[in-house]
């Protein structure tokens, strides 16, 4: 390696093989919907887990609930430390102080609607932030010992160019986050390709649970319909409903970025079910978990969703949710992790749509119960 490209740190670390036996892994994102249930996997599989999670004036561990105390009372097996992927500084330290043997990329400004409002933000952590991380394990020296895995996207394909899309599918991102997952794409492929890193990019398509934020659509969607079923909310006001997605369980979704890690060489692999829903699909199956059936008209203006039986309106489209550019339809060709990763995804889509309203449907009864 030239020298300067050499690490800044020479830690005295054991053979890469004898490194990785300690089963050591390292999250961004781990408060997120993905980090939780990766988190719980890694554990389940005999990882110490460290997470990055950002100081925040609100709780933000939810997610992490029965896992928090495990900090605590085993400080040895998990662990939070405090960190931003806009701070090298802090990346380094953690990584210095953790020496992880297996690093996920899950840190994001997630949301591609509000990336249009905060497009340099979005650039920064999610672009430049892959970099930071990268360059943070080069620093520390362990760029031949921990294995790095990015979660690219299906908004890299963005535009239809062909389906179903497939890791050979050419790139044509639509959104200020879609452009700036193409940067921290590219720059995990460049990095393995330059310095030998061990790095791999799981293009993984719109995977959902009861954990979902609720500004996503299929939890905006789950948490409505059991808000409407019981009367705590009136209307469910949506953006493009004709939009197709390709949808799958997150719990499935960590397995196939574990699996990716495991493997001989590294590589980037396409994770999704092979099959898409437009959204108002998924309105109807929802709804009709409760019990509603929905019938589409159009008022005039906006179209609307009513209920069959009593005619009320509960859905409306409103274009304050439409987005500058949109990504009409995404629909993924999982061939080659099944066949290299032994991968498949588990859970359906009208069970992942079963999973979710009920979950919601559980909450807002024992709040309303708790009210009472
Ligand atoms: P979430 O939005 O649920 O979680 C994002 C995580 O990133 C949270 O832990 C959040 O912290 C953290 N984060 C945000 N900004 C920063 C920052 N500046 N520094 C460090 N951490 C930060 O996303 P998902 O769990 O759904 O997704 C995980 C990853 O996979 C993301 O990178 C996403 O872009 C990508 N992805 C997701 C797909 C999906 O369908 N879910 C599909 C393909 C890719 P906090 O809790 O404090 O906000
Ligand atoms: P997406 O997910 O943009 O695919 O990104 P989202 O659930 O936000 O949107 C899916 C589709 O539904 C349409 N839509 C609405 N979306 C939201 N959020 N709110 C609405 O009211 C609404 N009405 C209609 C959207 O226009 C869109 O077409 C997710 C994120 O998790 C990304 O981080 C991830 O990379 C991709 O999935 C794969």
């Amino acid at each position: 390696m030239p020298s300067d490209t050499a690490p800044l740190m020479k830690l005295d670390l054991p053979s890469p093989e004898e490194f990785r036996k300690r089963k050591v892994a390292l999250l961004s994102g781990i408060t997120g919907q993905d980090g939780s249930y990766l988190a719980e996997l890694l554990l389940e599989k005999g990882y110490e887990v460290h997470g990055i999670i950002r100081r925040s004036s609100s709780f933000n561990t939810g997610r992490l609930e029965s896992l928090y105390a495990d900090q605590h009372e085993r400080p040895n097996k998990f662990k939070l430390h405090y960190g931003d992927l806009s701070d090298s500084t802090n990346l380094v330290y953690i990584l210095a102080q953790v020496l992880p043997s297996e690093i996920y990329n899950l840190g994001a400004q997630s949301h591609v609607k509000v990336s249009f409002e905060m497009s340099e933000y979005t650039a920064d952590v999610d672009g430049l932030g892959t970099l930071r991380l990268l360059d943070a394990i080069r620093t520390v020296g362990l760029e031949k010992h921990a294995r790095f895995y990015q979660a690219s996207t299906s908004e890299l394909y963005g535009k239809v160019v062909e389906t179903p899309q497939s890791e050979t599918t050419p790139f044509y991102p639509r959104s200020p986050y879609g452009v700036a997952k193409l940067y921290a794409y590219w720059i995990t492929v460049n990095y393995r390709e330059a310095y030998g890193m061990y790095a791999c990019n799981g293009i993984l398509f719109n995977h959902e649970s009861p954990r979902r934020g609720r500004t996503f659509v299929t939890r905006k969607i789950s948490r409505a319909v059991a808000d409407i079923s019981v009367g705590k909310q009136h209307c469910l006001y949506l953006g493009n409903i004709d939009a197709q997605r390709d949808w799958g369980h997150a719990r499935d979704y960590v397995e196939g970025m574990w699996r990716m890690l495991q493997q001989p060489t590294p590589d980037d692999f396409v994770l999704a079910t092979g099959e898409t829903h437009p959204v108002r699909e998924f309105v109807e199956k929802a709804f009709a978990i409760v019990g509603m059936t929905i019938r589409w008209r159009n008022s005039g203006v906006q179209e609307e969703g009513y209920d069959a039986e009593t005619e009320r309106v509960v859905v409306k489209v409103d274009p304050q949710y439409f987005r500058p550019a949109e990504v009409d339809l995404l629909l993924g060709n999982p061939a080659k992790a099944e066949r290299v990763l032994g991968w498949k995804r588990k859970v359906d889509f009208d069970s992942l749509v079963k999973e979710m309203v009920n979950a919601d449907v559980r909450a807002t009864k024992s709040l309303v119960e708790d009210q009472n």
